[in-house]
């Protein structure tokens, strides 16, 4: 198995987000990834991570609009030549104020991007790659940000990966990835299958509701799985292999796999019981599958406990 990882994700790190108009410190801080790769080295798996290539900003272009992108680029240009640039939230192309500019942020988010690329097109050569990318991207929108993503890595990598047959995505992420089911609404080479929190008692609230099933051509070809607060390993694999199920009948050429550790049962914004070990169990799920593989990170919130958990679910990848 091959690990994608660029130390450049570390340059980005706002210190607040706005929820219910009061400042919340950030949930998403570079200790995230760090924990994540400090432990899998300490399993010996220093020879397995490999840095990205650089990808035209075109590949971003595939999925977003020309204007958010310059957007990111410039706000996060122009905070850099402020003083005291904490990071602001801006007016346009926003869907929250959990996802703001700072002088570093389009730098980490493009390079985050160049790490989905590289693990997506290393995939003819390798069955398994998990790229250790930040910011997340699945709550990207074409053209809005929002839940501390910026650029979709995941949608990207789809995209890229779609010009080789159907792709399939399953988001494991604790919050529904509306960025990603947004991207690929219409679309029916590929799939979005996702579960998540039910929208109506968690983020992101609007979108992620089991009536979304795609539209026109994507009618039938996105499938959502929402699930209450607290929601047991039981009940969780029962559900996650429904959502394998629907994958393997759908016969993808590739698999995108949207991997969030927020479901754990310490998180501290999430809200299911998932323990350590049983992201074994759902690795192995997703390996029964037997498809190239792209497992890029999303969310996942508890710095003590990630690495422990990332690495048992590359336990159960391997
Ligand atoms: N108290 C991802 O996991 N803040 N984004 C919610 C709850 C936004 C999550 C605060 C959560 C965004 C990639
Ligand atoms: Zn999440």
């Amino acid at each position: 198995m091959k690990i994608i990882y660029s130390p450049i994700h570390k340059k980005h790190s706002p210190k607040w987000e706005i929820i219910n108009g009061k400042n919340v410190s950030y949930a998403e801080v570079p200790e995230r990834i760090e924990q994540i790769v400090k432990e899998l080295q300490k399993n010996g798996m220093s020879s397995c991570i490999k840095a990205p290539k650089r990808f035209s900003e075109r590949y971003i272009k595939s999925v977003h609009n020309q204007h958010y992108i310059d957007y990111i680029k410039k706000g996060s240009q122009k905070e850099a030549k402020k003083k005291g640039n904490d990071g602001y939230f801006t007016t346009f192309f926003i869907n929250d104020l959990c996802a703001p500019l700072t002088p570093f942020t389009y730098d980490a988010a493009r390079e985050s991007v160049n790490c989905s690329l590289t693990g997506a097109r290393l995939l003819k050569e390798e069955p398994v790659i998990y790229v250790l990318c930040r910011p997340p991207g699945h709550h990207a929108e074409a053209n809005r940000m929002g839940g501390y993503c910026y650029f979709n890595n995941a949608a990207i990598a789809a995209e890229y990966l779609s010009q080789n047959g159907k792709v399939a995505i399953l988001d494991i992420d604790f919050h529904h990835g509306n960025g990603t089911q947004q991207i690929f609404y219409e679309r029916p080479d590929v799939l979005y299958v996702s579960l998540h929190v039910d929208p109506r008692v968690g983020f992101p609230y609007t979108a992620g509701f089991a009536n979304e099933k795609g539209a026109n051509d994507g009618k039938g070809f996105n499938k959502n799985f929402p699930l209450p607060l607290g929601t047991t390993e039981a009940d969780y694999e029962k559900i996650l292999t429904k959502a394998c199920n629907l994958i393997e009948e759908y016969k993808p050429s590739s698999l995108v796999v949207s991997c969030g550790f927020d479901t754990y049962e310490k998180d501290p914004i999430g809200g299911f019981k998932l323990s350590i070990p049983f992201y074994e169990k759902m690795a192995k799920a997703i390996k029964g599958l037997d498809l190239p593989t792209l497992v890029v990170q999303e969310g996942g919130y508890n710095i003590t406990d990630l690495g422990k958990i990332a690495y048992s679910f590359v336990k159960g990848l391997n």
